[in-house]
């Protein structure tokens, strides 16, 4: 039987995922599923802690005594940005799990690129037998943009697969085996750049940082001819009229996006028919809900203990 105050969730998921994944859930204080519609009026009051990914506006004037927020995902823009968040600790979920599944679509993406197969897809399908220019990863030089816990994972994944990876973050890293860049080096970082990766959080300062000026910075003429642009961060950090028109003029050789300004993304965007772009719909790596459970678990009996927080968000820079 709980004996604490039940765990609030709004998680905008696949009910049923989080259905099934509450059953085993906070055995000693139970839950609220605002997804569940007999919740829709229920007294939040006394909630103390919260789970959410894009809540509902009114959340916070419902729930007014909460002590932490977790976010369902590894990003917290959906939180940062809600007007009337309490001035509580926001804490972002790091898992091993969904960090593996990025990494493994990163690569996937660069190794899609470096080996043609959209190129090979397209002859397949008029059934031309004919070969391309077949360079090895290590003639290519991957730029990571945001080398935190995402960026960094999918470094020594590239690096295995033999790229030359480079890395750009906020502030200086050493971090063995590659080079990196500070903020005021994107420049630099950018001309050395043949696929560009971004996996960075969506603030003021990153909004719309992929824009046509630092499309035309990136390395014209290396092993794969023209640069490629990677973005699994967010959307809202691409300028989505600049990357259509440098893929249509040719300033990139292509692209593969797993997230994008307006998410779905309409069916009658012209990104969807551009050769050479990949597009997945925001899944590069999913938050496993039964394990994002368990970490929200164990930090509340943390912070309850006394014990400081794990992954909080610094208010200053939002991420
Ligand atoms: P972290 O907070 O661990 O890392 C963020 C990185 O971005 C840091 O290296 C940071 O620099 C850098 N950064 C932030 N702002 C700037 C800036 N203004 N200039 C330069 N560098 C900057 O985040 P994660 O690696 O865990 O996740 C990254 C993002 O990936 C998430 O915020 C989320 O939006 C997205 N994501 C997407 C998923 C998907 O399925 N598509 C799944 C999970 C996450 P510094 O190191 O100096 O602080
Ligand atoms: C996340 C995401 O931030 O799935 O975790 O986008």
């Amino acid at each position: 039987m709980p004996t604490k105050n039940p765990v609030l969730i709004d998680l905008k998921f696949n009910p049923q995922i989080i259905a099934d994944a509450l059953r085993n859930a906070f055995p000693d204080r139970g839950s609220i599923n605002l997804l569940d519609q007999a919740n829709s009026a229920t007294d939040l009051a006394k909630v103390d802690y919260a789970v959410l990914w894009n809540p509902d506006p009114a959340l916070f004037s419902r729930a007014p005594d909460l002590k932490v927020i977790f976010s369902g995902g590894a990003g917290v823009d959906h939180i940062m940005d809600h007007p009337g968040l309490p001035d509580v600790p926001v804490v972002r979920f790091v898992d091993r799990s969904l960090t593996t599944r990025m990494s493994e679509w990163i690569v996937l993406q660069c190794l899609t690129h470096l080996r043609q197969v959209e190129a090979y897809r397209k002859q397949a399908a008029r059934g031309i037998w004919r070969d391309l220019p077949q360079p090895e990863a290590s003639e290519v030089t991957v730029g990571v943009m945001g080398l935190g816990v995402l960026g960094q994972d999918a470094a020594v994944k590239l690096r295995a697969m033999g790229f030359n990876v480079i890395g750009w973050s906020r502030r200086h890293k050493v971090i063995d085996g590659m080079k990196t860049y500070d903020g005021d080096h994107m420049d630099a970082f950018l001309g050395d750049t043949d696929i560009l990766v971004g996996l960075l959080p969506l603030t003021k300062e990153t909004t719309r940082i992929y824009d046509a000026a630092l499309f035309s910075k990136l390395r014209q003429g290396g092993a794969l001819g023209k640069p490629v642009f990677i973005n699994a961060g967010r959307g809202k950090c691409q300028n989505q009229v600049d990357l259509r028109l440098a893929l249509e003029t040719g300033i990139l050789g292509g692209a593969s996006l797993d997230v994008f300004e307006v998410e779905p993304l309409p069916a009658r965007d012209p990104l969807w028919t551009i050769a050479n772009v990949v597009i997945t719909p925001h899944t590069a790596a999913t938050s496993d809900v039964g394990a994002l459970f368990r970490y929200v678990e164990t930090q509340i009996a943390g912070f309850e203990r006394g014990e400081a927080l794990q992954n909080v968000v610094d208010r200053a820079t939002g991420y």
